[in-house]
C-alpha cells in the first residue's frame, strides 16, 4: 500500500483522493490507529511520544489538515465536521488515558520492599481500672451481691437530698461540684447516688454493688484526681448490723489483697450512715503489711430509708463506697494516680 502524503502511513485511500468516501474513511483509520494506539501506551514517557505523533504542532492530525484543499467545495463541510470529530475524540481520550494512568500511579503508591522487617504492632490490652472493675465485681457477684448502674449526670435529689444531705449543707457548695447550667443537675460525686435509684425501684430486701465513675473538682495531686472510681456496696434486710459489715469487707480483703489482708473500721461522719465510719484495710504494700485508708461505711440512716419509702422500723441496711484508683494503686504499687489517667502506654502496659 503505497505511503500516505499527508500523514507519511500507509494509507489505502491516498491512492485515490477524488472521492469523499475515501477522504472520510482516510480520517476514520487515523481515528481508529490512534485510539488503539493511545490505549497501547502504559506509561508517562508513551504517552508523551502518543501526544506528540497525534496531536503535536507537526503530528497526524495537522498533517491531515491540506485534505481540505483537495476535496470539493460542496464536500467541505463534511470533511471539516468529521475532521474536529476525530480531533475531538482523540485529545479526549488523550486527557482520559493520561488522569487514568497518573491515578494509577498513585495507588500503586512507593514500591514495596518485601524483605524490609514489618512495624511491630503492639498488643492491647484493658486498662488496669478496667480490670479492677472487673476483679471486684467478680469477687462481691460470689457474696451474692449483683451489679446496680446508675447514670453520671444527676439530680440533686439522689446526689444530695435523698441521701439527708440537707439544703445548707457544705457538701453543696458549687467549690466542691461540677453543676450544669441548668436545672439544678451535676456530675455525680459519689456511687451513693445508685443506692437511692435503686432502692426506689426494688422493695428491699436487696444486695447490691454500683460501681462506675464520680466527679469532684479537687486539685490534682498523687492520690486525688477530679474524675475517679468508687464502688459502693448496699446490704438492706431485716437485722443487718455492724458485724455483717465488717464481715463482707473482710471477705472482700482477703479475697482482693489475699490472706494475711484485715479490716479496721474508725467513727466517722456520712450524713446518709448512722453510725459512720472509715474503712481501712490492711494489706501488702511493697511487700510489708501497712493499714491503708481506702473508703467509708456505715448503717443505712432511717431517713435515707424515708426518702425511698422503706420502713426504717421494719429494715435494716449497711452501705460502704470504696475508692477504686486508691484500691488498684496499693495493689499494683503505683505511686500517683496521675499515672493511671495520661494513657502512656509503656506505664499501663506493665499491668
Ligand atoms: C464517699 O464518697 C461516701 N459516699 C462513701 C460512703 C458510702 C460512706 C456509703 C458511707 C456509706 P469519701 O468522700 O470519703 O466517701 O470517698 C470515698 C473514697 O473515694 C475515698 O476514701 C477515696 O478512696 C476515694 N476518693 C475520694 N476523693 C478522691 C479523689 N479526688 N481522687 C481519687 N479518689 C478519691
Amino acid at each position: 500500500m503505497p505511503t500516505c502524503s499527508l500523514s507519511g502511513r500507509p494509507c489505502y485511500p491516498c491512492t485515490i483522493r477524488s472521492t469523499l468516501s475515501l477522504m472520510l474513511e482516510h480520517l476514520d483509520q487515523l481515528e481508529t490507529t490512534g485510539l488503539a494506539e493511545l490505549e497501547a501506551a502504559n506509561d508517562a514517557d508513551a504517552l508523551e511520544q502518543w501526544r506528540i505523533a497525534y496531536l503535536g504542532s507537526k503530528g497526524l492530525l495537522k498533517a491531515a489538515m491540506p485534505m481540505m484543499k483537495e476535496v470539493s467545495k460542496e464536500d467541505k463541510p463534511a470533511v471539516g465536521k468529521r475532521l474536529n470529530e476525530v480531533k475531538k475524540t482523540l485529545e479526549e481520550t488523550f486527557k482520559t488515558r493520561k488522569e487514568t494512568l497518573s491515578a494509577g500511579k498513585a495507588d500503586s503508591g512507593p514500591t514495596i520492599d518485601v524483605t524490609e522487617p514489618g512495624i511491630a504492632c503492639g498488643e492491647g490490652r484493658r486498662h488496669i481500672i478496667s480490670r479492677t472493675i472487673d476483679e471486684i465485681i467478680e469477687i462481691f457477684a460470689r457474696m451474692g451481691f449483683s451489679v446496680a448502674y446508675g447514670p453520671e449526670v444527676e439530680d440533686e435529689w439522689h446526689n444530695f437530698n435523698a441521701l439527708n444531705i440537707p439544703a445548707d449543707h457544705p457538701a453543696r457548695d458549687p467549690i466542691d461540684n461540677f453543676y450544669m447550667n441548668h436545672e439544678h443537675l451535676l456530675l455525680r460525686t459519689q456511687t451513693s447516688t445508685v443506692q437511692i435509684r435503686t432502692m426506689e425501684k426494688t422493695k428491699p430486701p436487696l444486695k447490691i454493688i454500683a460501681i462506675g465513675r464520680v466527679y469532684r473538682p479537687d486539685t490534682h495531686d498523687a492520690t486525688h484526681f477530679s474524675m475517679f472510681h468508687q464502688v459502693e456496696g448496699l446490704y438492706v434486710d431485716r437485722n443487718v448490723t455492724m458485724v455483717d459489715l465488717k464481715t463482707s469487707l473482710f471477705q472482700f480483703a482477703q479475697a482482693y489483697f489475699g490472706e494475711g489482708a484485715e479490716v479496721r473500721i474508725r467513727p466517722s461522719f456520712f450524713p446518709f450512715t448512722e453510725p459512720s465510719a472509715e474503712v481501712d484495710m490492711k494489706m501488702k504494700v511493697k511487700g510489708k503489711w501497712q493499714w491503708v485508708e481506702l473508703g467509708g461505711c456505715g448503717m443505712v440512716d432511717p431517713n435515707v430509708f424515708e426518702a425511698v419509702g422503706y420502713d426504717p422500723e421494719e429494715w435494716t441496711g449497711y452501705a460502704f463506697g470504696l475508692g477504686i484508683e486508691r484500691i488498684a494503686m496499693r495493689k499494683y504499687g503505683i505511686a500517683d494516680i496521675r499515672w493511671l489517667f495520661e494513657n502512656d502506654a509503656r506505664f499501663l502496659r506493665q499491668f
